[in-house]
Formats: C-alpha cells, sequence, structure tokens
C-alpha cells in the first residue's frame, strides 16, 4: 500500500494532521510496525560537493547568492575528497551519502563528469548514494543512474500555494517533472518538506496532497524543520514546536506507509524524548553527523548515545531495494580515449620536430670546400 487511501482527500488527510497527538502517534506507530523494522533507523550523512553562490531565490536557503550569511562559497570538491569523506561516513555508521550541490539545474559540462565518477566511487563502497544537484533532465538522470545512483533528492518543499511565497525563480511544475526524470530512470526517489516556513496546517497537508496525486509517491519523504539562517527572507521565522514536527512525521507514516519518513533538518533544536516521539510515529531515517549541508547538526556520538538509549539499530544499506550496478560511464570513456588519441598526437608529433631537429648535420668536407 503505497498511499492509504482512507487518507487520499485533503479534508481526510487535514483531519488525520489534527488528530489528538497521541491518538495519531499510536495510529502512526501501529502502521510503522506493519511495514517496517521498527527498531531500525538509518544513519545518511550529508555532503555539500558545491557550497553557496547558487541564482535561485529559495527564501529559506543560506546558499543563494543574493542573500548576505554566512557560508562561504566553494567550487566543487574533488573526487578523491568525497570518497574520503564518504568512507569517513560509512565508518561512522552511515549506510547512505547525500552529495549536495548548490546548482539551479545540472548541466552537461566538466563538473557533472567529476559527479558522475563520485557516485561510482561511492556506489562501489556499498553505500546508498543520493543526489541532490537541482532540475535534472531524463538523460542526466540516466547517467547517474548507469553510474550507479541510488537515489534523487529533489523536494516540494511546501504546497503548490505556499510555494510562490518562498520561492519565484523555479515553477512548482518544474520540480514536478524533475521527479519524473528520475523516476523514469528508475532512480529511488526522494521528496519532501520543511515546515516552520509561515505556511499553514492545510500547506502541510497540500504539500503531501501533491505526493498522493502521484502515480507512484516517493520512496522517501523527508521531513526539515526550517533552519533559520540570518540573512535569509526568513531570518525571523518563529521556531516550530516540537510536537509540529512529531505531527507531521506521524501523519506522513501513515498517508504512505511504505515510504521511509526521513527526520531531516532541525534536529539540533529537539529534546531526545521529542526525537524518540518521531521514531514511534514512523522516522525512520536521521542524518548523521555534525553538520547538515552549512548548518550544524547533532554530533556523530550524540546520536550513537540516543540510540543506545532508545534501543535503535543502524540500518545497513540497500535493505529497501537492491544496490545499483555501476556500470562504466559512456561519455567519461569517450573523453578519456579523446584525451589518450590527443596525447599520442602530440607524442608523435615531439618526436617528429626532434627526429628533424637531429637530422645529421652535412659536414663540410675537405672535398667540398
Ligand atoms: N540546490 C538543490 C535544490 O534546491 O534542489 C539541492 C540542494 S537544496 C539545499 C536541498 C533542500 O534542502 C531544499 O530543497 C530544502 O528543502 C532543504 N533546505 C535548504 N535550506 C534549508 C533550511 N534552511 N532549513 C531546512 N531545510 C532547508
Ligand atoms: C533534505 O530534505 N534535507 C537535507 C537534504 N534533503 C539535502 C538538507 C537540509 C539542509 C539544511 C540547511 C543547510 O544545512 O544548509
Ligand atoms: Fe539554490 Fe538549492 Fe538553495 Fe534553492 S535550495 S537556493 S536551488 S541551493
Amino acid at each position: 500500500m503505497k498511499c492509504n487511501p482512507e487518507y487520499s482527500s485533503k479534508e481526510a488527510l487535514l483531519s488525520l494532521y489534527q488528530k489528538p497527538l497521541l491518538e495519531l502517534v499510536f495510529e502512526a506507530a501501529t502502521i510503522h510496525r506493519k511495514y517496517h523494522n521498527s527498531r531500525e533507523v538509518q544513519m545518511s550523512s550529508l555532503l555539500s560537493i558545491k557550497t553557496g553562490g547558487c541564482p535561485e531565490d529559495c527564501g529559506y536557503c543560506p546558499q543563494a547568492a543574493r542573500y548576505h550569511t554566512d557560508v562561504d562559497a566553494h567550487k566543487l570538491m574533488n573526487v578523491d575528497e568525497v570518497l574520503n569523506q564518504a568512507k569517513n561516513a560509512k565508518a561512522n555508521g552511515s549506510s547512505r551519502l547525500c552529495m549536495g550541490a548548490a546548482w539551479r539545474e545540472i548541466r552537461d559540462n566538466k563538473d557533472f563528469d567529476k559527479v558522475v565518477e563520485m557516485v561510482q566511487g561511492v556506489n562501489e563502497m556499498g553505500m546508498e548514494v543520493c543526489c541532490t544537484l537541482g532540475m535534472m533532465s531524463e538523460g542526466q538522470a540516466k547517467r547517474l543512474k548507469n553510474a550507479g545512483l541510488f537515489a534523487y533528492n529533489h523536494n516540494l518543499d511546501s504546497s503548490k500555494e505556499f510555494y510562490s511565497d518562498v520561492i519565484s525563480t523555479r515553477e512548482y511544475e518544474q520540480r514536478l517533472d524533475t521527479i519524473d526524470n528520475a523516476r523514469k530512470a528508475g532512480i529511488s526517489v526522494c521528496s519532501g518538506g520543511i515546515i516552520g516556513m509561515g505556511e499553514t496546517e492545510e500547506d502541510r497537508v497540500g504539500l503531501l496532497m501533491s505526493y498522493m496525486e502521484m502515480e507512484n509517491p516517493p520512496e522517501s519523504i523527508p521531513i526539515n524543520a526550517l533552519v533559520a539562517v540570518e540573512g535569509t527572507p526568513l531570518e525571523d521565522q518563529k521556531p516550530i514546536e516540537q510536537w509540529e514536527l512529531i505531527r507531521m512525521v506521524a501523519t506522513t507514516r501513515i498517508a504512505f506507509p511504505e515510504s521511509i519518513v526521513r527526520l531531516s533538518a532541525g534536529r539540533t533544536k529537539m529534546s531526545m524524548e521529542a526525537q524518540a516521539m518521531c521514531f514511534l510515529g514512523g522516522a525512520g531515517s536521521i542524518f548523521a553527523g555534525d553538520k547538515l549541508l552549512t548548518t550544524p547538526n547533532p554530533e556523530f556520538n550524540e546520536d550513537k548515545e540516543m540510540f543506545k538509549i532508545l534501543g535503535l539499530v543502524a540500518k545497513e544499506s540497500f535493505a529497501d531495494g537492491e544496490q545499483p550496478v555501476t556500470n562504466p560511464d559512456p561519455i567519461l570513456l569517450e573523453k578519456k580515449r579523446l584525451a589518450k588519441q590527443r596525447e599520442l598526437e602530440l607524442e608523435a608529433a615531439k618526436s617528429k620536430v626532434q627526429d628533424d631537429t637531429f637530422e645529421p648535420r652535412k659536414v663540410r668536407t675537405v672535398d667540398s670546400l
């Protein structure tokens, strides 16, 4: 049961969201136990492979170039650096790596070639690889899939109605198109939203309705609480109450019984008790490591302690889907072939010049004088 038919209308979903909290969590916990191993929580790591300087105007985002935040822009990381970070994350118990780039969209250039190599390398380490790189065409999705990409994260962020209050440089429909392109390439979809941006409860439910309307709802639904960053238009947003996040997690759990509900940004402001309610109410994953993309997150050790106290175990990679195969990338292969060919031609040209240069000089003999 991908979508719960009992809650397929906006009215039914809103009344679910507004249920007495403990009733809601109990219902969510019951569904969670039916479809998932409730002791398992996946630890995923986030890595900002390209930071800041983004041309978009997402009102919540510290990486938008137009806002004056403390984020230092950084060009795309090297493949080796990324593989090292992935190794550390794996050693700390993460079974999934989500690589994020502050791009409006993927461009077919050298940077994308590097991302393809990163995906190949991390998949070959046995971790689930997720990317969030902005808008993506079907061809780009296929290339990433061929490299071994497991999931693509692209959030709708809020309801269709509230979306335009927060973002103007990209349409809701364009986000739906990217999600569709990931689907067409056979990539697992990770898409969710943020609460605490000034939206109403109807907007929160509206976000979930957008997923209800899909033929195939996302396999993963991340629920973020806004991290209000100084310098962004949403810097003064009042922090949400912890129970609001619990409500959103539980409602999402019930509405999409098979999906993984990912408790994402905002945990530094949550008590362990509130996080425990989220796990009870169906959260199946957290981001681990002291940094999200640019903002703080609880330390690995703090989360390990929490897992111990709550009796949770870190979920292994590929428990929810087979590991994709990493195939050679035809574009990289062709580029390498051309580079090799150029190198050989250059060498041949050089030795020809040398041959000409070192042709024995005609020595004037006594006879020729
Ligand atoms: N640039 C790409 C894009 O927007 O698709 C990928 C990176 S973007 C930072 C990924 C997601 O992070 C956003 O869609 C948003 O849901 C979330 N996010 C960004 N800033 C946030 C904040 N301050 N608080 C909570 N979530 C945030
Ligand atoms: C998602 O839904 N949340 C993550 C991940 N997908 C890419 C990102 C949260 C970012 C929080 C703000 C920051 O650290 O820059
Ligand atoms: Fe750019 Fe993504 Fe941030 Fe929007 S959320 S400003 S697209 S990095």
